[in-house]
């Protein structure tokens, strides 16, 4: 039997496994500010002189808005520690980390490990990418092997050709709408078919990124001829290699899209996979759109706006913003003349950084409804917690700009003058390469980690908080412009943890001592910033009981030292809870309740160990 596209990437890269485990080396890694620093202080606690990757960058995209000191020491701390320890540093302005990295560094075949949840974005040219917490990508820095749970491969079968109006966003959207937010969990999502030939690489990328909204380990693509016309457009056509599945590989799980019948669809509030097709919203009244984000901010999506857009003015109660996804975005736009029926349209035009992606900034108006073309439109990011967000491909968020409401863009074509077949400026200017030679400097903002003791393995604790399915860790832990710039400061951040949904959470934590979070199934969903774990940690949680955990934060808990337990159990608030547990089994008890569950350990023994020195950073 042949081998699928992610086990031929993963094999060529393994060096150990276990029946259900397997390390593998990772080439590349990236980091982006709100989750660099940490990593970096990690870095540096390792005491190595230098990164042993074929490539590390360090990107300066989300903590853009610099009111008050803090923000500014973060990156002047970034930028000396890339510089001293061999890390390529793209600085505030230069894009968004997944965006750059596609077009000056992902490499077929290559791993990549990055510091935000959706770094797969670069498996879009035929690598493997996954996101992780910072200490892990410290480690992957560091030269240790990822450990990752083997993944189940899920193929995808695109058949037939896209119709006007209707683009990549929209194939994930309606996979999210047929998978869920919790369907990709611990599996990679492969795409073959004919249909794969007829989208470039920024489409792909924009699929491969959402994948993260899946749950997804990763996602990846062929690297093929459209591929290597990518790189050439590049300047880097020496880092492609054609990669695809064997013929006769056999899939985990199977489904087929057909391009050809594929609506225009969104997700609508709250959550990526509350799917509907756009021709079922029509008539409600929009009053704000963002289009840009490190889903759909390439040049490729603004010529599809730009070719709405030409000519036209955009509804007077509406407010569009832009964010091109990088330097190299803004230069196309405004080389191609796109910029100018930007402008003319009436947009706003934002820095390349996440910008409101992540509520920095262009929070909506009380109950507004505002389209994006970002990734996640969980309760409370966009900064107004009564807004409606809806999640959309370019072509709905230009069309519907310009009539007030949401608007179908089935049959809207891409204008000719808009050439897609341009050279691409290498833009490079604001890309350091190390010197090796500069002293890290840290300023005030920056905070020594807390030291964390080892729970124990029988311990006492109250119910600090019982949750339903689903629970994000922008519920957990908040970002924003109010918060993020805590992101280097672990006491100051913990005031805020579940503080949107909750607000006495974290002085509760501190009146009452050891603590557990109960949830129900998927807890942790959404990003990568290990915050979510080190400051519940810090306000004395042990463990989290949930029916199931999301890959990405479930792994945070265990390097900061909390015990994620899988049970299904409920709980009330300041009810009393025992947890007795050891290698093999986990008992908790709900001593108020008087009730008791017992359930086999699945930890590795790595896990084990790491959460029975109080985490990763005691045991390194
Ligand atoms: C996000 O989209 O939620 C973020 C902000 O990029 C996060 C990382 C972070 O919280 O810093 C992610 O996706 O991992
Ligand atoms: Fe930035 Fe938004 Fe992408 Fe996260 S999802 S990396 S905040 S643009």
């Amino acid at each position: 039997m042949g081998k699928t596209l992610a086990y031929k990437i993963l094999d060529a890269h393994k060096v150990s496994e276990t029946e259900t485990t397997m390390d593998i080396v990772i080439d590349q890694t990236l980091t982006q500010d709100a989750t660099g620093t940490m990593a970096y202080l990690e870095f540096l606690s390792f005491g190595i002189d230098k990164v042993r990757t074929k490539l590390s960058v360090s990107y300066v995209d989300h903590n853009t808005l610099q009111n008050g000191f803090m923000n500014a020491d973060d990156h002047k701390f970034l930028q000396t520690v890339a510089d001293k320890y061999g890390i390529v540093f793209s600085k505030a302005g230069n894009g968004i980390c997944h965006q750059v990295n596609l077009e000056r560094f992902a490499v077929p075949g290559r791993t990549i490990l990055g510091s935000d949840s959706h770094t797969p974005t670069s498996s879009g040219i035929g690598a493997i990418a996954i996101g992780a917490g910072g200490l892990d990508v410290a480690c992957a820095m560091a030269g240790k092997p990822f450990t990752i749970v083997k993944p189940k491969i899920v193929g995808v079968k695109l058949v037939g050709n896209l119709r006007d109006g209707v683009s990549a966003k929209d194939i994930i959207i309606h996979l999210l709408g047929i998978m869920t937010v919790k369907g990709g969990v611990n599996k990679i999502i492969e795409y073959y078919g004919d249909g794969v030939k007829s989208l470039g690489v920024p489409a792909r990328s924009t699929i491969c990124n959402m994948g993260a909204e899946l749950g997804a380990t990763s996602s990846v693509f062929p690297s093929d001829e459209v591929t290597k016309e990518f790189l050439a457009i590049q300047s880097r056509v020496e880092d492609y290699t054609p990669l695809e599945a064997d013929a006769d590989c056999v899939y985990d799980e199977n489904y087929t899209i057909d391009l050809n019948t594929l609506e225009p669809c969104a997700s609508c509030p709250n959550s990526p996979d509350a799917v509907k097709p756009i021709s079922e919203l029509t008539n409600i009244k929009v009053d704000q759109v963002l289009i840009g984000s490190c889903t759909n901010s390439s040049y490729y999506d603004f010529v599809k706006v730009a070719s709405i857009l030409k000519g036209k003015r955009i509804h007077k109660d509406v407010s569009l913003g832009i964010a091109p996804g990088s330097q190299q975005v803004l230069q196309m736009i405004t080389k191609n003349g796109i910029l100018d029926v930007l402008l003319e349209a009436g947009a706003r035009i934002l820095e390349s950084a996440c910008g409101p992606c992540i509520g920095m900034g262009q929070s909506p108006a009380t109950d507004a409804v505002s389209l994006r073309t970002f990734n996640r439109n969980f309760y409370g990011r966009s900064g107004t917690n009564s807004a409606k967000v809806y999640l959309v491909s370019p072509e709905v968020a230009a069309l519907s700009a310009v009539n007030g409401y949401i608007s179908n863009p089935l049959g809207c074509k891409t204008l000719p003058e808009f050439r897609l077949d341009v050279e691409y400026p290498k833009c490079d200017s604001l890309l350091y390469k190390p010197t090796f030679k500069a002293e890290v400097v840290m300023g005030p903002n920056i905070k020594p980690i807390p030291h964390f003791e080892p729970i124990g393995e029988n311990f006492d604790a109250k119910v600090m908080i019982s949750l339903e399915d689903n629970i994000t860790t922008d519920h957990i832990m908040p970002a924003g412009a109010k918060v993020l710039p805590y992101r280097s400061n672990i006491e100051k951040i913990s005031e805020f943890v579940f503080s949107n949904i909750d607000e006495g959470f974290s002085k509760r934590c501190l009146a009452n001592g050891a603590g557990v979070i109960v949830a129900k199934s998927n807890y942790g969903q959404g990003s990568s910033r290990e915050h979510a774990a080190i400051a519940p940690r810090y306000l004395g949680i042990k463990a989290v009981i949930a029916a199931s955990f999301a890959r990405i934060h479930k792994k945070n808990l265990i390097n900061f030292g909390i015990l994620p337990i899988e049970l299904d159990i409920e709980a009330d608030l300041l009810d009393e809870i025992n947890v007795t547990w050891d290698f093999n089994n986990i008992k908790v008890t709900n001593k108020t309740k008087n009730k008791t569950w017992t359930r086999k350990n699945e930890l590795t023994e790595e896990e084990y160990k790491l959460i029975s020195v109080g985490g990763l950073l005691n045991n390194m």
